[in-house]
């Protein structure tokens, strides 16, 4: 199975950790912003990463993808089958991958993404009204709503936790990391959720990637 993209994307790493926990094996095919490999494209005909082929089935968009390997992998259960755990599932997906990555978004592409990728200075004044304004709600929330058990439903690992563990990433990239003395349960959260051996090795990539 190919995954097409880069794990810089916080969709593409939420997907390249989803099929580690599964012990799903996947090639990692690097694709740029914009690339029109016809390969990838036939996969995603938008240009979005991640792409994902799977022999004959191609198709693109993290969750239709992670959709697909919960089907076809069954075991370790990442979708919890309880309607409403699988509701909140859903819902910690949708949050992150829609209201979290937007504001991230913000601050990675400009500060990150643009000099580094596009060799052009980035809008940070936008970059810095996302951290000041956008963020502090979204991890008031994080905070609020965490169990004890270290996991966003049902007391053990989901789709939620890889989810929104996966932007966070991109925020340490660029120097932003949540402060345990104001957000303790999400710092450690995030700690572990990192450490997680499908988590680790791609951020241990991207951080060489990034100093280098
Ligand atoms: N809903 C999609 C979003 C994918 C997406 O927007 N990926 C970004 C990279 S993080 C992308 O490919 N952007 C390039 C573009 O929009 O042309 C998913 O979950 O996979």
């Amino acid at each position: 199975m190919i995954v097409y993209g880069s794990s810089f994307s916080p969709f593409v790493r939420k997907t390249l950790a989803f099929a580690a926990e599964k012990g799903v094996q996947v090639e990692l095919k690097p694709v740029g912003l914009g690339s029109r490999d016809p390969e990838f494209r036939a996969a995603s005909p938008f240009g979005k990463i991640p792409g994902f082929r799977d022999g004959d089935f191609a198709i693109s968009d993290s969750t239709a993808i992670v959709t697909y390997l919960e089907a076809k992998f069954p075991n370790p259960a990442l979708l919890p089958a309880e309607p409403a755990d699988r509701a909140r599932a859903i819902w910690y997906e949708e949050f992150a991958d829609t209201i979290l990555i937007a504001c991230m978004g913000k601050m990675f592409f400009n500060r990150f993404v643009m000099p580094r990728f596009m060799g052009k200075e980035g809008d940070l004044a936008a970059a810095d009204q996302a951290e000041r304004e956008e963020l502090p709600p979204l991890l008031d929330y994080l905070e609020g709503v965490l169990p004890a058990s270290g996991y966003l439903v049902g007391d053990r690992l989901t789709l939620a936790d890889l989810a929104v563990a996966s932007p966070f990433v991109n925020l340490e990239h660029v120097g932003f990391f949540v402060d345990a003395a104001s957000h303790p349960k999400l710092a450690a959260y995030l700690k572990a959720m990192h450490a997680r051996p499908s988590f680790a090795p791609w951020i241990a990539q991207e951080k060489a990637f990034a100093a280098a």
